[in-house]
């Protein structure tokens, strides 16, 4: 059977805001009488929220291969789109998840170097031709998103997970693989500029909706 709901990610380097505004993306839906799912990857079920355990925890005496990175990050999508997106988007509610496999060509492919055509692979395997509709990417300078990454920490008193102590050069090639990912398919990203005050970003981000996902309703 077709889906009938939408599915929309958001997507972007570490701290451009992705957790912040997905609420206020929810909220919009919601006011327009949609049935909203939100979720995220790597995640979203019991299991793959255990898979994404395995991936966060910094290296200690076994550092993670990044075939063994993909391969988890795959098992837990095929897990989460089986278990959690697809039955939701059958019943008719709309899925908001928070990044999908667009992070996988940014990290695993940008960030990492495993080849693009590697992980298509892998994306045809798990997903067939199953894509979201609409990817929002909020996208900023790297070292403005670390400043504020770094904000958040001190205020939270958390610790970096394996991703987040990755260098600067790993988050500049994970945001221009993130960008030609946009420029190749603008017709379901749409990048809105993060760098801006938090009103500012989340104006836009209605402007978007407004101009995107209004015809849908
Ligand atoms: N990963 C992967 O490698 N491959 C894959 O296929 C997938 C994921 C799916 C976990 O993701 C890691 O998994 C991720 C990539 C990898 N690691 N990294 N890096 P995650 O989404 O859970 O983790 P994250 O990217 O690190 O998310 P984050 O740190 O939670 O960042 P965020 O959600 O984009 O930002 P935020 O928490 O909403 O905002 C950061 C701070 O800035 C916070 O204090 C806010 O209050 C503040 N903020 C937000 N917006 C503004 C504005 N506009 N002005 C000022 N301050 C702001």
């Amino acid at each position: 059977m077709q889906p009938r709901g939408r599915f929309i990610t958001l997507e972007g380097s570490e701290g451009v805001g992705k957790s912040t505004n997905i609420e206020a993306v929810a909220q919009w839906l919601s006011s327009r009488g949609v049935e909203v799912v939100r979720t995220r990857e790597p995640g979203g079920t019991q299991r793959a929220e255990a898979i994404r355990e395995l991936l966060l925890t910094p290296d200690s005496d076994e550092t993670l291969c990044v075939d063994a990175e993909l391969l988890l990050i795959f098992a837990a999508r095929a897990q989460h789109v089986a278990q959690k997106i697809l039955p939701a988007l059958q019943r008719g509610a709309w899925v908001l998840c928070d990044r999908f496999t667009d992070a996988t060509f940014a990290y695993q492919g940008g960030g990492r170097g495993i080849s693009s055509e590697r992980i298509a692979e892998l994306e045809r395997f798990v997903l067939g031709d199953f894509q979201p509709d609409l990817t929002l990417l909020l996208d900023m300078p790297v070292a403005a998103a670390q400043q504020r990454l770094q904000g958040r920490l001190a205020a939270s008193g958390g610790e970096r997970d394996r991703f987040e102590r990755e260098r600067g050069a790993f988050f500049e090639a994970v945001r221009q693989a993130y960008l030609a990912r946009a420029e190749a398919a603008p017709g379901r990203f749409a990048v809105i500029d993060a760098a801006a005050p938090l009103a500012t970003v989340q104006a836009r981000l209605a402007d978007c909706l407004d101009q995107r996902v209004g015809p849908w309703l």
